[in-house]
C-alpha cells in the first residue's frame, strides 16, 4: 500500500469540510450530474488546489465572462491539452520552490476534462503527462456524449444510445461501438492510483478523489456524470440513474492501486439493464435484440472485472 494512502483516514458524514472550492449561481443544466460531481470533488480536494480546466461544459456554465464560480486558481485550457498545462504547472511549480521563490508547500494540481476532451481528443496528452510522471490528479466527468457542442457521440457513449450523430432511424440503431474502457487505458500506464466513482456514492466519491490526490505522480478518478439535457432524462432523477448504473453493473465502481484492482461496491444480485434504460430517451428506440447484447456484454464486462480483482 502506498503509504501517503496509509495515513488517510477518510471523509464520513460527521466529518465532511465546509470549504466549497466552486460557487453555487452557475449556470449548469437542473439536475446536472457533472457539476454535483465537480462539487464534490472541489470540497474534497479543499482550496490549495490549482485547477485546469478543459473547454465543455463545466468550463462554459463556471465562467460567464466577467463571472466565475471558482474560488480556487483556475487556468482556461483548450479541449484536449488540459494534462499538458498541468504538467507546466507542476513543473514551474516546483522550480520555484526550488528556487525559493515561493514558500515550499503541497499544492495539488487538477485538471478537468468531459469524456470528449479525455478519451478521444485529449487522449495523446494525457497519455504523455501520465508517462513522464507529474503529479497530478486527473477528472473526467463522463456524461457520455460531447454535450457542450450539441450532443454528439463521443468514445464514451453507450452502445445503442441515440445522439445528434448516431441518430436510430432507417439506417442505424444508435451508436454502433461499445463505450470505450478509459479507465483501462489509464491504468495501463501503471500509474499508482486510478478509480471510477459515481455522485450517487458521494463518501466513495471524495475519498477516491483526495486519495488520488495524496498519491505522488499522476492519478486518474473517471466519475460517472448524468446529464438530463443530452439524455432526455428528468433532472431529479440524476441521482437515480447513477445509482442505477452501479447497480446493473453498468458503471462499476472500484480503484486501481499500483495495479491491484479492488472492487469499491460488490453488485452480488445486479438489477436487469433494462431498468437503467427506462426514463431515459437515448435509449428508448432500443430493440430486444439489442437489450440482449448490452446485458451479455455488461455481464462479460463485469465477471472480468472481477477476475482482475481476484487475480491481483
Ligand atoms: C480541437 C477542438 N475540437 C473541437 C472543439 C469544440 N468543442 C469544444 S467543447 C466540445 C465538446 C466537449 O465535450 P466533452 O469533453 O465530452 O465535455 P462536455 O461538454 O460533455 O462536458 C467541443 C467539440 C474545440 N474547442 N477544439
Ligand atoms: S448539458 Fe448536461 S453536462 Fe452540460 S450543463 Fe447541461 S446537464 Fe450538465
Amino acid at each position: 500500500m502506498i503509504t501517503e494512502l496509509e495515513k488517510f483516514k477518510g471523509f464520513s458524514a460527521k466529518n465532511l469540510p465546509k470549504e466549497e472550492g466552486l460557487a453555487p449561481g452557475h449556470r449548469a443544466c437542473q439536475g446536472c450530474g457533472e457539476v454535483l460531481a465537480l462539487r464534490m470533488v472541489m470540497k474534497a480536494l479543499g482550496k490549495d488546489v490549482i485547477v485546469c480546466c478543459a473547454t465543455g461544459c463545466m468550463e462554459i456554465v463556471t465562467t460567464p465572462f466577467p463571472q466565475t464560480s471558482w474560488q480556487v486558481p483556475w487556468i482556461h485550457i483548450a479541449f484536449e491539452n488540459a494534462a499538458s498545462v498541468a504538467s507546466g504547472v507542476e513543473a514551474a511549480r516546483k522550480v520555484l520552490m526550488r528556487k525559493g521563490r515561493i514558500p515550499k508547500r503541497h499544492v495539488d494540481i487538477l485538471a478537468v476534462g468531459g469524456d470528449g476532451a479525455t478519451g478521444d481528443i485529449g487522449l495523446s496528452w494525457i497519455s504523455g503527462a501520465m508517462e513522464r510522471g507529474h503529479d497530478f490528479l486527473y477528472v473526467c466527468l463522463d456524461n457520455e456524449a460531447y454535450m457542450n457542442t450539441g450532443v454528439q457521440r463521443s468514445g464514451c457513449t453507450p452502445y445503442g444510445a441515440m445522439t445528434t450523430t448516431s441518430p436510430p432511424g432507417k439506417k442505424g440503431s444508435g451508436q454502433v461501438t461499445w463505450k470505450k474502457n478509459v479507465p483501462a487505458i489509464m491504468a495501463a500506464h501503471g500509474i499508482p492510483y486510478v478509480a471510477t466513482a459515481s455522485p450517487a456514492y458521494f463518501l466513495d466519491l471524495m475519498n477516491k478523489v483526495k486519495k488520488a490526490a495524496l498519491v505522488e505522480g499522476p492519478a486518474y478518478v473517471h466519475i460517472y456524470s448524468p446529464c438530463p439535457t443530452g439524455w432526455g432524462s428528468a433532472g431529479e432523477r440524476s441521482v437515480e440513474f447513477a445509482k442505477l448504473a452501479v447497480e446493473t453493473r453498468i458503471f462499476p465502481l472500484y480503484e486501481v492501486i499500483e495495479g491491484r484492482y479492488v472492487i469499491s461496491r460488490k453488485i452480488t444480485k445486479p438489477k436487469p439493464v433494462t431498468e437503467y434504460f427506462k426514463g431515459q430517451r437515448r435509449f428508448r428506440h432500443l430493440s430486444e435484440d439489442q437489450l440482449s447484447f448490452i446485458q451479455a456484454k455488461v455481464d462479460e464486462e463485469y465477471a472480468r472485472l472481477m477476475k482482475l480483482s481476484e487475480a491481483t
